[in-house]
């Protein structure tokens, strides 16, 4: 049996489990899939992802998505993997219709230090695995992105879980992985960065409470993605700025992204649940809420045809 049907999305998986699981989609799909290395971690992992396109001349607008940013968001990679085997399996027309017209970056580990590290440690970690000062490490990989960084909501103190770090891009993880976007921003129409838990979909900025650029676009395409979600399960989720639907953070990926390159369409997610398992989401929930999700993207990406 190929490794992709052994993988499967009824229980949480490792980073070596992730990277083995995209090996094995370029064996299986030689036609469709590419393995990218997007960039390399403090500790020297890659950051691996998939270019997924069915088009032989790779001239499909991309859609971008990024998971486990936050090593202990474990749903997120979970979901985006599940997002990937549907675009290359499903029958269903609206999914097929979404994977044929999009060239698709699926990055399922952005964080591998700190994904590792909750795996052979500490559940609960957050951040990059950067020795810091005195005995903290990490820096808050969605807080050191270059738009705007250390621009409130964001902590100077080393042993924070929302650490800045010393500079924008510090972190080997976000500065690798900011070039490889670069070198495809020219292609990236979406950019769909995926956190737990609370069930937002969270539209940029971070960093300021104002509704720049097409927020009147990106706004009601929300509501309506947060519609659909809703048909599937009944699962609620609430649609609004970062600023006004949680806190300033300042330095995320996606504002950098939008900030940066102006991509149409950015959005954050955050996944289920919206506090009863919190992180500990029980692998029994990774379909529904893979599902539900998928249904979103479908509405969200409906933008483009
Ligand atoms: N939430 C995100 C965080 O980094 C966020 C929310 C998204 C902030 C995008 C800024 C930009 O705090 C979680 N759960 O990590
Ligand atoms: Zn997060």
């Amino acid at each position: 049996k190929f490794a992709s049907e052994r993988f499967g999305w009824t229980s949480y998986h490792t980073y070596e489990e992730y990277n083995e699981y995209l090996r094995t989609l370029v064996d299986r799909y030689p036609n469709t899939v590419t393995l990218l290395q997007g960039g390399t971690s403090y500790e020297g992992r890659q950051i691996l992802g998939v270019r997924v396109s069915f088009s032989s001349s790779n001239l499909n607008r991309g859609v971008f998505l990024e998971s486990l940013i936050h090593a202990r968001e474990w749903i997120t990679g979970a979901v985006t993997t599940y997002v990937l085997n549907e675009l290359l399996t499903s029958t269903d027309p609206a999914v097929r219709r979404i994977a044929e017209n999009h060239d698709w970056y699926v990055f399922p580990v952005f964080n591998p230090d700190g994904y590792v590290f909750t795996h052979t440690s500490n559940r609960m970690w957050r951040k990059t695995r950067v020795p810091y000062s005195g005995s903290c490490f990490g820096a808050d990989p969605n807080r050191n992105w270059g738009h705007y960084w250390n621009s409130g909501g964001s902590s100077a103190l080393p042993c924070s879980e929302t650490y800045r770090g010393p500079r924008a891009f510090s972190e080997p993880s976000t500065r690798t992985m900011s070039e490889f976007i670069t070198s495809i921003s020219h292609r990236l129409v979406a950019y769909l960065s995926f956190h737990s838990y609370s069930q937002l979909l969270l539209i940029p900025y971070g960093y300021t409470a104002a509704y720049l650029d097409n927020y009147n676009v990106t706004y009601p395409l929300g509501l309506r993605a947060a519609q659909s979600l809703a048909s599937r399960y009944g699962t609620q989720y609430t649609v609004g700025n970062i600023v006004e639907a949680i806190y300033v953070a300042s330095g995320g990926s996606m504002d950098w992204v939008k900030g940066t390159y102006g991509t149409e369409i950015a959005y954050t997610y955050e996944l289920r649940d919206t506090g009863r398992f919190g992180f500990i989401l029980p692998a029994e929930q990774i379909i529904p809420t893979a599902v539900e999700t998928l249904d979103s993207l479908v509405t969200i990406l409906q933008y483009f045809q």
